[in-house]
């Protein structure tokens, strides 16, 4: 199957004990922090906790729940510049990135805080009585987030949760935990009840599989590889457990012969060299209209070239390095750095995971690297005839997470993005994720949406009452 993978978690570095993680700057290589791995009695430990706080929360007024959160979010907007910081260090995201991440955790706080005040149910005509519909709570939810955005994805599964009325575990990847660490830190000084929102760094295979084996745990928001989501599914079936999994893409960037050509080429970069590759909508497959094929890659090439790649820290690099050695070796498994590309940009020498942007010409169908998720600055440049031929193979993966359209024909536009099997498609653009539209994946690409207008009721039951008003015989 193409999505599926080694699982390439074995950095020494990352694992030279088991009861804690060292954390790397993966710019430098310099360990920046030591954190504890939490076992699995300590997750049912935590549930118990969260169980407990649960109950109080839920059965706050809806506006205070929402006072809280908005508390939440201005205390994480107090923290910016840090949380920002933390980010650059931990994960290695340039700076510009990694303030807009923070941004977006404040923004989405703030967004799902009003929802708590808006989970109005439904009153429904029937006979002999009065139907309404609540929208109950689910209990605890554990988020289980990868590394590549960790503070945006931490907070797209908790913030409507909480909002909902629910308990948050958060159990970040073992090369980020820090963002998170301190998120929960602010909650708690924002007035959030102690145990609401835990954060347990760990293991996925201890800690993460812990929480997902609970029974109190009501329901798992996974982000992360097609293998492990198809387990932890797999396991939820088992207890009927609710989850949404965000898992990989390969997702196409459609370029027509009638597009503003200068604005595509000027784009396409940042599309896939965005977080140096490590994005689940990275537009890593670049179909191009044959009949301006030429003129695109040479546009492309100055475009990848004086991609800025460096020093995180600075505000004026775009590409930081990627996340471990561990997702270097992968990268490389896929093209070597001294493979043949038809583009290749500079990266740093030395210490770091630096890997440089690279652009390949598809050599073939069975080619892996145009169809299986590289989660580098890695992107496959293939030719297309017609719009059929674009729409043929933009649906030839068993993902199905973004992409874009570029053209000037607004008909063309509309129909190539219904012909497309992914859940976020744009249009001249590249932007898929905002926190008031929904975002999620067809096919292997996830099930469920984040984000947008019903993030919320993916955390809540249903409950349906009938109350009967026939008249009383007594
Ligand atoms: O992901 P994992 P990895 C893809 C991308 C990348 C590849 C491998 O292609 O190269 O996956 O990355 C936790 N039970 N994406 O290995 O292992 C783990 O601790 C419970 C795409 O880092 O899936 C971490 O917190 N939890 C993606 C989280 O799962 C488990 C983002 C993700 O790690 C677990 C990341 C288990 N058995 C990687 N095993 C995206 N959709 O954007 C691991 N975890």
């Amino acid at each position: 199957m193409s999505n599926e993978h080694p699982h390439p978690d074995h950095h020494p570095n990352e694992h030279h004990h088991p009861h804690e993680h060292r954390i790397l700057n993966p710019a430098t290589e310099e360990v920046i922090a030591t954190v504890p791995a939490t076992t699995p009695d300590e997750v049912a430990a935590a549930v118990a906790r969260a169980t407990g706080a649960q109950r109080g929360w839920a059965a706050l007024a809806p506006a205070d729940r929402a006072r809280l959160l908005r508390r939440f979010a201005a205390a994480v907007d107090g923290h910016i510049e840090e949380l920002a910081a933390l980010e650059v260090r931990e994960a290695g995201h340039p700076i510009g990135n990694a303030r807009w991440e923070a941004g977006n955790v404040r923004d989405l706080l703030d967004y799902a805080a009003g929802g708590a005040e808006r989970l109005s149910g439904a009153q429904i005509p029937v006979a002999g009585g009065l139907n309404v519909t609540f929208h109950e709570p689910l209990g605890v939810v554990a988020v289980i987030a990868p590394w590549n955005f960790p503070m945006p994805i931490a907070a797209w599964g908790t913030a409507p949760a909480l909002a909902a009325g629910n308990a948050v575990i958060l159990k970040p990847a073992e090369t980020t935990p820090l963002t998170a660490l301190r998120l929960a830190e602010l909650a708690l000084e924002a007035g959030l009840p102690e145990g609401l929102f835990q954060v347990l760094p760990g293991a996925g295979p201890v800690a993460g599989a812990a929480l997902v084996e609970h029974p109190g745990v009501a329901k798992v928001v996974f982000t992360g590889s097609t293998a492990v989501g198809k387990e932890i599914m797999a396991k939820c079936a088992a207890g009927v457990k609710r989850v949404t999994l965000e898992l990989g893409g390969k997702s196409p960037n459609i370029v027509f012969a009638d597009a503003d050509l200068e604005r595509a080429a000027a784009a396409a970069p940042g599309s896939f060299l965005d977080n140096t590759g490590q994005d689940c909508c990275a537009r890593s497959r670049i179909l191009v209209q044959a009949s301006v094929y030429d003129r695109f890659m040479e546009l492309l090439a100055p475009a990848v070239t004086s991609f800025a790649v460096g020093d995180p820290a600075d505000p004026a690099t775009a590409m930081g390095p990627l996340i471990s050695a561990a997702q270097r070796e992968r990268v490389r498994s896929y093209v070597p750095e001294d493979a043949p590309a038809a583009i290749r940009g500079e990266a740093p020498k030395g210490k770091g995971f630096w890997y440089p942007a690279t652009v390949l010409e598809a050599t073939g169908p069975g080619d892996r690297a145009a169809v299986e998720e590289i989660f580098g600055p890695v992107a496959v440049v293939l030719p297309f005839e017609d719009e059929a031929d674009a729409v043929r193979l933009a649906n030839a993966t068993d993902y199905g997470l973004s992409g874009s359209i570029w053209t000037r024909d607004v008909g063309r536009a509309v129909r190539v993005s219904r012909a497309v099997a992914a859940g976020n498609l744009s249009v001249n653009s590249h932007g898929s994720v905002r926190y008031a539209t929904p975002f999620g994946g067809y096919k292997q690409s996830g099930l469920g949406r984040e984000l947008g207008p019903d993030a919320l009721a993916a955390f809540t039951e249903t409950k349906n009452v009938f109350i009967s008003t026939e008249i009383s015989t007594e």
